[in-house]
Formats: C-alpha cells, structure tokens, sequence
C-alpha cells in the first residue's frame, strides 16, 4: 500500500522548482537519476545526480531521440516488485527499480504558440517522456508519477506526512493526472496535424471521446459536423434509440437535448409534462394529467412557432397523443417509452424521428458542460439546480396564492431552459407567453406579452391568455421597467432570483401594483 522513494528518475523541459524539488528529495536521502539537461541542472546546484545511461548502459543517441527509451528504464518503471518472476528478470538484467518518476515533455503546445515551422513542430513531439509517465502511471501500485512541477509541492508534503512513504490513493491521483497530460499532449499534437494536413472533418478519435456519427452537416450546410458520445449513461439523445425516421441532423440533436433536458425537470409520479421546442428554445411547456393534456396546452402557447418543433415528453407515449402531435408537422419526438400501438400512429409520418430513452435524465446530476471559444474551451459544471430545493422568499406585502406559487415555481423551472434573457408567464401549468435570448430583459419581457396576445387571437379569445399569469425572469430585474412590464401584461405573481441593486425599488413597484413577489437566490443564465 505504502512505497518508501529510493530512487528517482528526473526528465524535465520545464525546469521551475526543479532544483529545490531535487534537493528536498535528496535531504530525504533518494537517489537522483536524470536525463542530460536535467542532469546538467541539478549537478550545476551542487547535487549528487546519476546519468541514466548508468541504468541503460547506453548512451543517449540520436540528438536524444533515444536517451530513455530502454529496458533498463522501462523495466525499473514497470515492474511488479513482489512477483517472483518480474524480480528474477530485474535480478538477472540488473534493473534497477524507479519509485518515483518527475517527467514533464517536451514544449510541443508552447512550440506551436511561437508559430515554429513544421520540422521543429516535429522535433518537439516528445516520444520516451510519455512513454515512461504512461508506464509509471501504469505501475501506481509502485510508482509515483509527476508530470507538472505544481505538484511537486504536494510529493514533498506527502513524503513529510508519510515518513518518507506515498500512499496508493495518492500515486492513484497522481496516475489520473498523468494520464490526461498525455491525452492532452497527443491531442495538441493530432490537431496539429489535422490543420497541416487541412483535414476539417470532426476527427475520428477525440480527447472529447470517439466519434459516433458523422452528420451531414453542421448548423449549416457548409459546416461539418460529427457527434462524439462521451460515453456517460444518462438518459438522452445520446443514448436513445430511434425507432423511425430520417437521420437526425446538427440541429434536430440540439434541439432534442434542450427538449428532453427540460421535461427532466418533471418528476412523471407527479405530474406530466409536454416541452416543444424551436431552436434551442421551448415555444410551449405545460404540464397536466395526462400527456394529451399537456400537448395540447403546450401547443397553444405558440401554435405557429410549434411548426417544425421537436416534441419532448416526460412519460410513455400513448396512442392519444401520438394522434394529436402527428397533426402538426414535427420533427422529433423523445419519450422515455412508447407504445406500440403509439409508435404505428407515428410510423405514418416516415420522416419523423421517434426516440426512446427509457427514462429521464436527473437534473440534480453533476456534469461537464464545454463551450469553445477562439483558441480554446470554457468548461463549466451542468447547472443542476432545481427549484424546488431553493429556501423561496416572499419579498412582497402580498404573498402568492397557492396556485400563483404552483404556477412560479413551474414556470422557474422552464426559465432556466430559455435562453437569456428570459421572461417566461405562465398560468395554470402552462406557458402563455415566452421571451427569450434578447438583449433587454424588457424587451423579452414585452416579446412574452406580444406572443401571449398573438396566441389568444388566432385562439379567437377576447383577451391575452396573459391575464391573471405569473412571470418568471431568469435573473434579476435591473431595474422596475421590466416587472411592470410584466405587470402591463398581466401578470400577477413574479419569480426572480434577486440581488439586483435597486431591488428596494423593483419590491416596491411589485408592491404598489398590488403585485406577490419570490425570490430565489439562484440565477439561471443560458446563453
Ligand atoms: O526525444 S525523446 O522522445 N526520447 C527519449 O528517449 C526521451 N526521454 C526523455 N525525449 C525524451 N525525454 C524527454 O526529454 C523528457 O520528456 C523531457 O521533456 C526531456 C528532458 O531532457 P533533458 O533532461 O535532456 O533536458
């Protein structure tokens, strides 16, 4: 479990800490081995190093191309010191046992920052570094791997700690960490190639994992486009089966994940729930007794935008509401489950795409999300916060009725899924109105209103279905024009995060209009 470090092999390009790391380790008494440039280094601050050609019995040759890629390295980084068999042949051969290995590679992603021509590119593509931290890793059950001198810290305090020991957790850690410098290092270098080559099609093998499918195209047609499965078994359009219908394009798969992310915010054993989607973008949500039910409100939120929609649900399938969403022409349909005779309903439609999931994504589940950006990624945790676990607080004179406060928290829940800026009224489990992605929350606030009233006159209804709603804002109200906007609309109750600086003067028109007002203490930006 424990390992004692008595002899460490040191290869370094990048040589920050080096020295005061080596004499730490050799206070404690390790032997030092290193590569000629490190080598050089240490013995220049007075250190009593070994060249690692004492444990190859070879000279580096080749300007270095071959320096450590030896048996003698290899077979003290990789065996298993308690098999007899591994300790005879260390025995006969004389290899000697590495514990502790300190490599960082050659500058390859720093080489390519400086714009290097292609023959330098290619000299710094360092072959026997990764080979020994992916053996050291390999080996943790013996070896400790160190690839990045900001761990060197964390060696020397563990040592301390352990009486000059490493505990397996511990060099556990270190062989993960040494593990994704490789794939990192090789996926600078395989990009790097890509763009040499000028290959722009999504590459078979990622460090984002194996590419799954290549699609026709991208967002446009004269993009290309792949989709890569991570691999993770969450339920969702990566994982579901399609059971009909064309190839699902870029868009369709966007689209289908916003859906089916969404309608995972409603546990089915309470209620269910129908999200339709354009865009990236619900254009109608709502929730009822029955899947019919729900559609059909969810429809009439936005009956024009819902045309070309993708159609996500929370429950089975059903042969009612199959019949109903075939009548308008849709691209998608996920749902955990279908039934047969549900699937020979949609089956008429050959071109739209059916999916089962077999359930429901968990929305509290933790998650990577990546965005790229010129010249690099954002990567953030899934935002996994759900209403219903926030401590609500009543900021107003008037607190919200029971169904005023059913219908914020449902219509919180569907804010976090619009793009920001986003205004989402809401009224008996159903959106009425939905502003999304604009600049001005006001303006999201008065697009809401105007989709509300456009849906009430093709519904033929003498008022907007915004009469009597509640409103949820994904963020804070900068200022009052947006809440009374609101309220201009119709609506009644608000549910918004908070923390705004003049939230004594949004309180306070919410309070003069005779408006109930929650806070949630958690944003929701989606962009
Ligand atoms: O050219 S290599 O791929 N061949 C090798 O056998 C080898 N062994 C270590 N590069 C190799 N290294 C790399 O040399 C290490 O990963 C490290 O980056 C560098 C340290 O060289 P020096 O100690 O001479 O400065």
């Amino acid at each position: 479990e424990r390992v004692r470090i008595e002899r460490a092999l040191l290869s370094v390009s990048d040589k920050t800490g080096l020295v005061d790391f080596a004499k730490a380790l050799s206070e404690r008494g390790v032997e030092l081995v290193s590569t000629g440039g490190t080598r050089k280094t240490l013995s220049e601050a007075g250190l009593a190093v070994r060249d690692v050609s004492e444990l190859t019995g070879f000279p580096e040759v080749m300007d270095g191309r071959v320096k450590t890629l030896h048996p003698g390295v290899h077979g003290g980084l990789l065996a298993i010191r308690d098999d007899a068999a591994h300790a005879s042949a260390m025995r006969e051969h004389s290899i000697q046992p590495i514990d502790l290995l300190v490599v960082n590679l050659y500058p390859f992603e720093e080489t390519l920052a400086s714009g290097a021509d292609s023959a330098t590119q290619v000299e710094n593509i360092d072959i026997g570094g990764p080979a020994m931290i992916r053996a050291g890793a390999k080996n943790h059950g013996y070896v400790t791997t160190v690839v990045d001198p900001a761990d060197y810290e964390a060696v020397l305090a563990e040592l301390a700690a352990h009486d000059g020991e490493t505990r397996l957790a511990f060099r556990r850690k270190m062989a993960g960490i040494a593990y994704a410098r490789t794939a990192a290092y090789d996926a600078a270098v395989a990009g790097w190639f890509a763009k040499e080559i000028g290959d722009t099609a999504p590459r078979r093998f990622s460090a984002a994992g194996t590419l799954s499918e290549t699609l026709r195209y991208g967002e446009n047609p004269h993009q290309a486009a792949g989709f890569y499965k991570s691999g993770e078994t969450r339920f969702g359009v990566a994982t579901a089966r399609q059971l009909q219908g064309k190839a699902l394009s870029y868009n369709n798969i966007n689209d289908t994940d916003a859906a089916f992310e969404l309608v995972g915010e409603f546990d089915p054993a309470r209620i269910k729930a129908v999200a339709i989607i354009k865009h990236a973008n619900p254009c109608g949500v709502a929730e009822g007794a029955s899947i019919v039910e729900a559609y059909r409100k969810a429809l009439a939120c936005d009956p024009v935008s819902a045309f070309g929609g993708i159609v996500a649900l929370n429950a089975r399938l059903d042969a009612e509401s199959a019949e109903e969403i075939v009548k308008v022409f849709t691209e998608v349909i996920i749902a955990p489950e279908a039934d047969e005779e549900a699937v020979r309903i949609v089956a008429a439609k050959k071109n739209l795409r059916l999916l089962v999931t077999g359930g429901l994504p968990d929305p509290r589940s933790v998650g990577m999300l990546v965005k790229s950006v010129a010249g690099g990624l954002l990567v953030q945790s899934r935002d996994n916060g759900v209403v219903d676990d926030l401590d609500l607080k009543v900021v107003t004179k008037r607190a919200p009725s029971a169904q005023e406060l059913a219908d914020l928290t449902f219509a919180f829940r569907i804010a976090k899924h619009v793009k920001s800026n986003a205004i989402v009224y809401a009224k008996d489990g159903a959106t009425v109105g939905i502003g999304a992605g604009q600049m001005s929350r006001v303006d999201s606030a008065r697009i809401a209103a105007r989709k509300a009233q456009d849906a009430a006159e093709a519904a033929g209804l003498s008022k907007p279905l915004t009469k009597g709603c509640v409103v949820a804002s994904d963020a804070f109200f900068p200022f009052a024009d947006g809440l009374l906007s609101a309220v201009e609309a119709g609506a009644t109750a608000v549910i918004q995060p908070g923390g705004s600086m003049r939230d004594e003067d949004v309180i306070k028109a919410a309070d003069d209009n005779g408006i109930a007002m929650v806070m949630t203490g958690m944003r929701h930006f989606r962009h």
